[in-house]
């Protein structure tokens, strides 16, 4: 976890045009488990490996894209000392009531400098991941579909990458694990607030408040090739690979949910530590950052976000 105390994205908030058809892509396709549904029409979901009540929320909408990304934090008194960091760092802060999200504590929410709206909290209630604590098993039965084991990271778009790294770094603790940059200057950011690699990527194109994918974590390269032959078996709208990431060292197929919201499976990458030194992708590398394998940018990928 991060040594300012924030610990992981808890959970991501989508608009779907369609929930009927959200919830099938969700359940059957990546295989989350659904957890609940609130007075507003809002269906809840967890990875199976995940123990709090939720990851993913879904709100119909007739735009999708991105409501907003939590972490969660620590404690209470955590929640108080990095809103008190985000208001003097000059951005306000407003509180969300316990209870607005079925089994979470209060949330503090503000905005980024490229445009997205994230949240702190430090409750949520704890449902297990359907197998005892106690002499545990290794998986419960009936995993559908893709089956991640948990949220992994979130990556957006905007101009102002520079603004939200500093907001992230500076306030909330988070480290640039590698960028693609000139000069000190980030075109994109890869940030973790834990051992991960990455839990939030900036990347510096238009798109202000814009989602470029969400990522789920599978156990192995073996899983993301299962996700691609899931995608292809119930026709779901594959993006791009299997392939591997050269920021990151990650393995990855990327596909969309009916409303267009990009998904991504995800593996590997390497574990980080506060003290390893940040990598650096100059921009002329971008593809190979990108795509070490294919070394080329495909438009539909760079361009399409929601
Ligand atoms: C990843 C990752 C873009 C970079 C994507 C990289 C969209 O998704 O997990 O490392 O520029
Ligand atoms: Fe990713």
């Amino acid at each position: 976890m991060s040594m300012n105390g924030v610990m992981r994205p808890g959970h991501v908030a989508l608009r779907v045009l369609d929930m009927e058809a959200a919830v099938r892509h969700y359940t059957d396709v990546l295989g989350l488990v659904e957890t609940g549904r609130d007075a507003r029409g809002r269906v809840y979901f967890k990875c199976w490996d995940e123990h709090d009540h939720h990851s993913l929320v879904l709100r119909e909408a007739d735009r999708a894209g991105l409501d907003y990304l939590g972490f969660k934090v620590v404690d209470e008194a955590t929640l108080d000392r990095l809103a008190a960091g985000i208001d003097a760092f000059g951005i306000t802060t407003e509180t969300v009531p316990a209870g607005e999200h079925l089994a979470t504590g209060r949330r503090v929410r503000f905005t980024a400098p490229t445009g997205q709206v994230f949240e702190l909290y430090a409750s949520k209630d704890v449902v297990g991941n359907g197998m005892p604590t106690v002499n545990p098993g290794i998986q419960p039965a009936n995993l559908k579909g893709i089956a991640p084991v948990r949220l992994d990271h979130v990556l957006v778009y905007g101009a102002d990458v520079e603004g939200s790294v500093a907001l992230f770094r500076d306030v909330l603790g988070f480290q640039v694990t590698e960028s693609v940059s000139d000069n000190g200057k980030y075109m994109a950011a890869f940030m973790s607030c834990s051992t991960k690699v990455h839990d939030i990527a900036f990347v510096g194109l238009p798109g202000e408040g814009k989602l470029h994918h969400i990522a789920f974590y599978v156990d192995s390269w073996s899983d993301v090739l299962r996700a691609a032959d899931v995608i292809s078996m119930t026709e779901t709208s594959h993006d791009l690979g299997p392939t591997r990431h050269g920021a990151t060292r990650g393995q990855t197929v990327y596909f969309f949910d009916p409303s267009g919201n990009r998904n991504e499976a995800f593996t590997g990458g390497y574990m980080w530590y506060p003290d390893r030194p940040p990598l650096q992708w100059t921009p002329d590398e971008l593809p190979r950052a990108l795509f070490i394998h294919e070394k080329k940018l495909r438009d539909e990928f760079m361009s399409v976000v929601t």
